[in-house]
């Protein structure tokens, strides 16, 4: 499969298939502007390192590449719910699509160098069964000298359905608790560290100062994460999203997961791109929604 992928979608010395961690189908991208790694499973964008700069996405060590378990770091696709789903004990968290093997519709690169991809996944029985909705989805990922990344679902049921998605996007910083987030500055969030409660952001950046799990609702902006130790700023602009979610783990909580390093936790920190709770999507039938990302250097 991977020889056939190679010959229809391959360019030499720029967009290479191989046989990645845990032997799943990963996709080298290397171009002038930047160079990046995405696996099959998930859809998973798992490194993204613009040339001349550090890696921007983290990934970490512990992590497991196996079907069935999500890729631990890089940009996770959450679709078509965000986080566990109401107790029936059978739905994976975050949703079936970065568990499943996704198709290469295109590869290109244009004059300037970007190189871009398009996944697909379309809903199968297996799917159908836990949700009873026909969907296709389209992933378009783009290499340049900023990370773009667009998720489009269309519904193909005769009926409107309802569902959430995120870019769950873990970056790289030096330590966590250096660092600052701008553009969150007088919206609501839900805390998840704090029996979700509704609390104000206040005027203030924010800042990680513990464990953090917030869901920031009703809000469009970009943000713009400001890491005194690497002395870098990384901006993530959005389309097609209304809440943005900022997560680090924390010292416990990293102890208790299997695919987290104990000590990782310090080196990284979520922002995620979404439409979650009361920003859930309602989509007719044949319509098509697009969310998007763009993760580049402040
Ligand atoms: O986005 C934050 C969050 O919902 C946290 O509550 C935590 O569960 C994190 O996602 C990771 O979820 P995962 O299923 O990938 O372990």
């Amino acid at each position: 499969m991977i020889e056939h992928l190679q010959d229809r979608f391959g360019i030499p010395n720029v967009v290479t298939f191989d046989a990645g961690q845990g032997g799943l189908t990963r996709v080298r991208i290397t171009t002038p502007l930047a160079s990046a790694e995405v696996y099959l499973h998930g859809a998973h964008v798992t490194q993204f390192q613009p040339s001349g700069h550090e890696p921007m996405l983290w990934l970490s060590a512990k992590s497991m590449y196996q079907t069935g378990k999500a890729i631990r770091g890089g940009v996770p696709i959450c679709f078509p719910w965000f986080g566990p789903r109401g107790g029936d004990g059978v739905s994976p968290a975050h949703g079936f699509a970065r568990i499943s093997e996704w198709q290469v519709e295109a590869v290109g690169q244009g004059i300037d160098g970007v190189v871009e991809l398009i996944l697909s996944l379309g809903s199968n029985e297996h799917m159908r069964n836990i949700w009873p909705h026909a969907f296709s989805a389209k992933y378009r990922v783009r290499i340049g000298s900023s990370l773009e990344l667009s998720l489009s679902v269309t519904n193909e049921d005769p009926v409107a359905f309802i569902f959430e998605e995120a870019l769950h996007t873990y970056l790289v910083v030096g330590d966590v608790r250096q660092v600052s987030v701008s553009g969150l500055e007088g919206t609501m969030y839900i805390d998840k560290t704090d029996g979700l409660k509704h609390k104000p952001q206040g005027n203030e950046r924010m800042t990680i100062l513990g464990e953090t799990d917030r869901v920031y609702f009703d809000t469009r902006a970009a943000c713009v994460l400001d890491d005194g130790a690497m002395d870098r700023r990384i901006a993530i602009a959005k389309h097609g999203s209304d809440s943005t979610v900022v997560w680090n783990p924390w010292i416990a909580k990293s102890k208790a997961m299997a695919d987290f390093g104990d000590d990782e936790w310090m080196g990284m920190i979520c922002i995620e791109t979404c439409n979650v709770g009361a920003n859930q999507i309602t989509l007719q039938p044949g319509a098509t929604h697009e969310l998007g990302a763009v993760i580049g250097l402040g």
